[in-house]
Formats: C-alpha cells, sequence, structure tokens
C-alpha cells in the first residue's frame, strides 16, 4: 500500500517534467487541453450549472423529443422498444453482461454517450452533451441543481413508481427493470449517504492508478457505482438505469473521469486497453455476490430471452480471445455504425470531436 502511494506520488512528479518535454509532439499540449487537426467542430461538454439556462432547456426538450419518437428499428421493435429512447435504453439492456464489469465498461459507455447525442441530433439538438460535477452535489444530491423539479430533471422520486415528474412527467419507458420489459414512468430514489462517496477522495484515487486495468475498476467501483447507488434510477436497476435522462449526466461525468486519467499521460493511455470483453460466469457484475445465474434471481432481472440473445453482438468480436483490444468492435445495434475502441480511445481523434469545459 505504502509503495504504491509512494509510486503514485512518484508519477505524478515525472507527470509535470515530461509534459514539458513532450511538447514536440505538435497535437498533444499540456493536461488535458489536446489539439488535434482531425477536429473541425468542438463539441462543447459543459457542467450542467455552466450551461445557459435556454441551452438547458434545449437539451431537456430534445431528450423529450427523443423519449416520444416512434421507435424505428424493426428487430428492437419486435423485443418491446415503442420509442427511440426505448432503443437507446433496449441497446444497454441487450448488451448489459458484456459492458459492466468488463474493459469495455468505459469504452462502451463513451460510445453509448455518442450514440445519445446522435438521437437528440435526429431531434434537432445541436449542443454538447451535459455532464455532472457530482463532487459538488457529494452528499446533498437532494439539493443539486440538476435535481431541480422544474429546471432540472425532475426531483426525488414520489409515491407508487417514484415517479421523478418534472419535465419527464406523464413520460413512458418500456424497457426494463432487467431483461424484462415493462411501462414505467422516470423513476428514481436518492440517497444522500452514497452521494456523499462521489465526493473528490474517491476521483482523485481513481485518476492516480498507474494503468487502465486499476483506473476502469476504480472509477467502476468507485464514483460511478457510489454515483448509481445514490440515485437509485430507474428502480435502482443496473441493466436498465439509463431510462432515466440523469444517467447520461452520470456518465458524462464518469467519462470525464477516463478522460482525466488518460490526459495524465495522453501518449501512453491513447491506446492502453485490457480487461475481459464479457463478464465471468462465476463472477457476473463484480458488486454483487455470486456469478450471472445467481444475480439474475437475487436481482430479480431474469435472464435474456432467445431473441434477445439472437440479436446479441459476440462479445469478442475483433478482439478474438476473452481480453479487450483496440480492435474489439463496439455495436449500437443498429442505431449508428459500428465503432471500434480505437475510434474512441480519443475524444478528439476524428470519430468523436468533443471537449469537456
Ligand atoms: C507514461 O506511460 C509510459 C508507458 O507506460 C511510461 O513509460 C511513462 O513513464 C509514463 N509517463 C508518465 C509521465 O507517467
Ligand atoms: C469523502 O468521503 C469519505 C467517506 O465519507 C471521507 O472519508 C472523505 O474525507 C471525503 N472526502 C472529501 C474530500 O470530502
Ligand atoms: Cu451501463
Amino acid at each position: 500500500m505504502v509503495k504504491l502511494l509512494q509510486l503514485g506520488v512518484l508519477g505524478l512528479a515525472i507527470s509535470g517534467v515530461s509534459t514539458a518535454l513532450a511538447l514536440p509532439h505538435t497535437d498533444v499540449t499540456v493536461a488535458g487541453k489536446h489539439k488535434t487537426p482531425k477536429c473541425k467542430g468542438m463539441s462543447k461538454r459543459e457542467e450542467w450549472r455552466n450551461m445557459k439556462k435556454s441551452d438547458q432547456k434545449d437539451y431537456i426538450n430534445a431528450v423529450r423529443c427523443v423519449m416520444t419518437s416512434p421507435a424505428k428499428l424493426p428487430k428492437l421493435k419486435e423485443l418491446g422498444a415503442k420509442t427511440r429512447w426505448d432503443e437507446l435504453v433496449m441497446l444497454h439492456q441487450v448488451e448489459a453482461l458484456q459492458i459492466h464489469s468488463t474493459g469495455t465498461f468505459l469504452p462502451f459507455h463513451r460510445y453509448f454517450l455518442h450514440v445519445q447525442q446522435f438521437l437528440l441530433g435526429e431531434c434537432g439538438y445541436k449542443g454538447g452533451l451535459p455532464w455532472w460535477n457530482e463532487p459538488l452535489d457529494a452528499g446533498k444530491f437532494m439539493k443539486s441543481p440538476l435535481l431541480d423539479p422544474v429546471t432540472g430533471f425532475g426531483g426525488d422520486g414520489k409515491g407508487i413508481g417514484s415517479c421523478s415528474g418534472g419535465p419527464f412527467e406523464g413520460l413512458m419507458v418500456n424497457i426494463g427493470p432487467g431483461f424484462t420489459n415493462k411501462p414505467r414512468c422516470v423513476n428514481r430514489k436518492i440517497n444522500d449517504f452514497f452521494s456523499g462517496l462521489t465526493n473528490q477522495t474517491y476521483v482523485d484515487d481513481a485518476l492516480s492508478k498507474p494503468d487502465y486495468e486499476s483506473a476502469w475498476l476504480a472509477i467502476y467501483m468507485g464514483p460511478h457505482l457510489f454515483g448509481h447507488i445514490a440515485l437509485a434510477m430507474m428502480d435502482g436497476n443496473s441493466i436498465t438505469s439509463p431510462g432515466d435522462p440523469l444517467f447520461f449526466t452520470h456518465h458524462g461525468f464518469v467519462d470525464k473521469m477516463w478522460w482525466d486519467w488518460q490526459a495524465r499521460n495522453l501518449s501512453a493511455r491513447l491506446t492502453d486497453m485490457s480487461g475481459p470483453n464479457a463478464q465471468l460466469p462465476d463472477i457476473g457484475f463484480i458488486e454483487f455476490d455470486g456469478g450471472i445465474a445467481k444475480e439474475a434471481a437475487t436481482q430479480g432481472w431474469g435472464s435474456p430471452s432467445a431473441a434477445m440473445l439472437a440479436i446479441t453482438p459476440d462479445p469478442q468480436k475483433g478482439d478474438n480471445g476473452p481480453e479487450t483490444t483496440l480492435d474489439h468492435v463496439m455495436s449500437s445495434l443498429g442505431i449508428i455504425p459500428d465503432a471500434t475502441i480505437r475510434d474512441v480511445m480519443d475524444i478528439q481523434g476524428g470519430y468523436l470531436c468533443y471537449e469537456y469545459v
């Protein structure tokens, strides 16, 4: 432990020096400011409370539009998707056992936000995605401007079904919980003990990790998980929590942590990828006891149907083995074209063009 800590401090000291030495790489400047000629327009991801009121409104209206636009993809409609938003949630549901507790967790969710942005674009939204700086609200999510019932994403869930109300009042999500599909309101239940654990201490801990293997695990088991438990979005369900639009601001925070970690040693970390590409049957979700089969019962989410399995991508596609590589192919089940992990390693690499501000 002590050894690791010392190494961490040493790593930071070295990092200051080497950034200065890295100047000859013309496409890399200091501390996360990564300029690349591959991006023409740069999408700005602003922290929610720094956005203009009118931009916040545009974003919420675009989300409502996706939630009320009819589903388009025949295979997803057959499985129960009624809206474009349902298709997005179903993508996360179908692939749930290969995108959580795995090396693909961070790249897939980066791609998933890109898919969400594409769908918002169908509704005419041209702005960037908001992200949520959760440490600012640690221990007091209840009072966060994001949970404002009028100007935010609706509030803490109320009454039967824990509906969030606010801008999503009356809208239904038809995917979930788990591998079942039942219409539900946007719902959540805030717990400010767990929101306290989204504080800077755990963010800093994750950012100090020396390699991707330890970084994804620390992000996943730390701030990512604490935020999910604190919000209990969509019945607190790990498989279909993206039904609640707040999911995407939480995952903006998660994605930014990965990018901030990458930016500390960009030359090495634009290619650092590892970890399993699917859950191990005996382990399942690492945050729960028991393997995949036991969790299906204890978490009450059941198992994917045969029809669902028939459209589930091969988690080893591109990897040709059980280990996640840069060639790993990510699929959105036809919402947008497939992409590889290599495509999303750099948020300004051409396939993606955005910055956190
Ligand atoms: C960046 O990563 C490379 C490869 O792991 C390593 O050799 C180098 O020392 C790292 N630089 C810093 C500043 O940590
Ligand atoms: C974060 O929460 C942990 C656990 O309650 C606590 O030990 C730590 O001091 C907190 N850090 C900050 C920066 O508040
Ligand atoms: Cu997820």
